[in-house]
């Protein structure tokens, strides 16, 4: 049986590519900080039903000691990196943590590999963030990274360290520059669930209005469950490599809010505020992502348009919200 360690097992993806590897017959383990309260972190993984299933391990991205007990302990096969202070608005706030987590978290991963089990393969979650400022209006994995947020930075960092070490070391460390993905389980205060939930509430009678920041913003959105395949894939490989991850299409947050206020029959116009105070310090206005590689080399393909990943949340938090009441 294979074992896989995920950091971010809590998270959006970590939670579905747990679910993932169960499936396939894998060994779970997950870092999981400590909390005072710890009847909430595994909130995704039980929604998913996969609570009981999987081995929490305590420990920190900040804080090398733990990670290096963890791998020795556990000797992985596969290790993914998925955890991060990953809000990008948060890291205008908070950059020396996201420096901290985002950044020099995923050196202190790629240590504890090096030090304790350097054949086990890993894959470090960058970002399309990374293009930032667009350098060509297409991304693929030779396009120019112009990173617009400390959150960018911080993940460049991250992805050039995971290059270097396969480099250095020789060790398989993938980097999967995953573009924006979503589902049922994303944050809150990311923009497509805040859509659905916002739209649901609407529907529901509980509030009015939506207030949004800048909907002209432009994203290649694509399904958690889809992307987390690609993680697994890039680490199945002989080679390790790097590897975009997206759709091949984008839409505005405008356009995005639309489907959402359209599958509640409800007028988007008539409830939708925008307001300044939710821009950010910099924005990226454009992510396209060209996933020819992926497709090529992993056979990965998107399989869930934009509309039907809308429509799946907005029902989920239908449901949610009227169990809620
Ligand atoms: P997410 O839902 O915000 O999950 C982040 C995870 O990181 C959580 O499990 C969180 O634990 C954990 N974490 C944060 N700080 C930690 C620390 N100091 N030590 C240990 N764990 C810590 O993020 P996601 O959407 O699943 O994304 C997964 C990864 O992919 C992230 O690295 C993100 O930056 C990257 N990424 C995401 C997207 C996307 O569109 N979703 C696109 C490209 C790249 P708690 O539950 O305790 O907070
Ligand atoms: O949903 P967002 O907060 O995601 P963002 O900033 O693109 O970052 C996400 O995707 C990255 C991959 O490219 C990940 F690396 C990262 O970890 C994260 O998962 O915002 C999307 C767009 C932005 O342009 C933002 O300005 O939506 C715009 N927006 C407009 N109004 C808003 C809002 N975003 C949020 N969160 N809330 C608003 O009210």
């Amino acid at each position: 049986m294979k074992k896989a360690l995920i950091t971010g097992i809590t998270g959006q993806d970590g939670a579905y590519l747990a679910q993932l590897l169960l499936g396939k017959g894998y060994a779970v383990h997950g870092l999981v900080r400590r909390s005072s309260t710890t009847d909430m972190n595994d909130v995704r993984l039980r929604w998913l039903g996969i609570v009981d299933d999987v081995q929490m391990v305590d420990g920190d991205l900040a804080d090398l000691s733990s990670l290096m007990r963890i791998v020795r302990d556990l000797q992985p096969d596969e290790v993914y990196n998925l955890a991060a202070q990953s809000f990008v608005k948060t890291s205008w706030q908070q950059p020396l943590l996201t420096g901290a987590i985002t950044g020099l978290g995923c050196a202190n991963v790629l240590e504890a590999v090096r030090i304790e089990k350097p054949d086990a393969h890993f894959y470090q979650a960058s970002s399309s963030e990374m293009y930032g400022l667009i350098q060509e209006p297409l991304q693929s994995e030779t396009t120019p990274f112009y990173p617009r947020s400390p959150y960018a930075a911080a993940k460049l960092y991250a992805h050039w360290m995971t290059v270097n070490y396969r480099e250095s070391f020789g060790m398989h460390a993938s980097s999967g520059i995953l573009f924006n993905h979503e589902s049922p389980l994303r944050g809150i205060e990311f923009v497509t669930r805040k859509v659905t939930d916002g739209v649901a509430r609407i529907k529901l009678g509980v509030s009015r209005e939506l207030r949004l920041g800048n909907i002209d913003a432009k994203r290649d959105w694509g399904h958690a469950r889809d992307y987390v395949k690609a993680m697994w894939l890039m680490l199945q490989q002989e080679r390790a490599d790097d590897y975009v991850v997206a759709t091949g299409r984008t839409v505005t947050v405008r356009d995005m809010c639309r489907i959402a206020f359209e599958h509640c029959g409800l007028a988007m116009d008539d409830h939708l505020v925008v307001d300044p105070a939710l821009f950010r310090p910099a924005e990226v206005d454009l992510l396209l992502g060209n996933a020819a590689k992926a497709k090529a080399r992993l056979g990965w393909e998107a399989e869930t348009s934009l509309e039907e990943m809308i429509q799946e949340m907005v029902d989920a938090d239908l449901n949610r919200i009227s169990a809620n009441r």
